[in-house]
């Protein structure tokens, strides 16, 4: 396992600069935001080109892959298509998605399917499939990533994205763990770890209340030791708040972090 880290979580007047920064902390991987990627492309490929840094993931924001109507459901699979083949072209792992924030947006067929959730999880399979083939091609992932209840009504353990992975049945789609979200919705954070390691590719850290991790009540210690067991050698990025000056918290938090690992 590798630690990496959000670039807009590290201080610094440029991309170089920040990876200066990441390396001399203690991390081997860099995670950036999915809206910010088209703007950052060209300075990323540069500065990782003369880094130890690598390229880890995309995250999130980059669509409602179940919106209401085909136009928002295409631009969601566009948008992710463009993600994807940056993350290919930058060497990363993928590009993580979360298929809807909030409550439903497609409707509800009652009587005909009263679970409008089957219908979610149908729309999004298919996509999936189109979105498998390209991920493919670029070599990167898509990475499913479940939230909380207070963040969206779908996917919300990581059961459920195995379930979706499963059917699916392709190799580049897979998964992520996202610390935050799983300390709200794992019943056991080390079982859910073990019974997703088929399609675990990533993994967000923060602590029970999203601060560095050392900052909360979460237990670090249980969990790493079932992604060892599993052999979980990818990118865990921190996604969190930094409660002071990131030039002495950052380094402190890899030094915490190293004695799980
Ligand atoms: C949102 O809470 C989150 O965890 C992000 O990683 C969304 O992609
Ligand atoms: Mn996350």
């Amino acid at each position: 396992m590798k630690l990496a880290v959000q670039d807009n979580m590290v201080p610094g007047r440029n991309l170089l600069e920040k990876l200066q920064k990441m390396e001399d902390y203690g991390f081997e991987g860099v995670e950036v935001w999915g809206r910010d990627m088209p703007r950052k492309f060209e300075e990323l490929k540069s500065a990782l080109s003369s880094s130890r840094i690598s390229f880890s993931t995309v995250c999130g924001f980059t669509g409602d892959l179940l919106g209401p109507d085909k136009k928002t459901r295409l631009a969601a699979i566009n948008t992710l298509k463009e993600m994807l083949s940056m993350c290919g072209e930058l060497g990363g792992v993928g590009v993580i998605t979360v298929p809807t924030f909030g409550p439903p947006k497609v409707p509800d067929l009652y009587p005909w399917l009263p679970d409008v959730e089957k219908i979610e999880k149908r729309i999004l399979v298919e996509e999936l499939k189109i979105l498998g083939r390209h991920a493919e091609n670029v070599g990167a992932n898509i990475i499913l990533e479940p939230l909380n209840r207070y963040e969206t009504h779908f996917m919300r353990r990581l059961e459920h994205a195995v379930e979706i992975c499963v059917e699916v049945g392709m190799d580049h789609v897979k998964m992520m763990a996202d610390f935050f979200h799983m300390n709200i919705e794992e019943a056991n954070i080390p079982s859910s770890l073990e019974a997703a390691a088929d399609f675990l590719v990533h993994v967000h850290l923060a602590d029970s209340n999203r601060v560095l991790p050392g900052y909360g009540h979460m237990d670090f210690k249980e969990p790493f030791e079932a992604l060892k067991r599993i052999g979980y050698k990818n990118f865990m990025a921190l996604e969190c708040r930094i409660p002071g000056n990131p030039e002495v918290e950052l380094p402190k938090c890899v030094r915490y972090l190293k004695r799980f690992m």
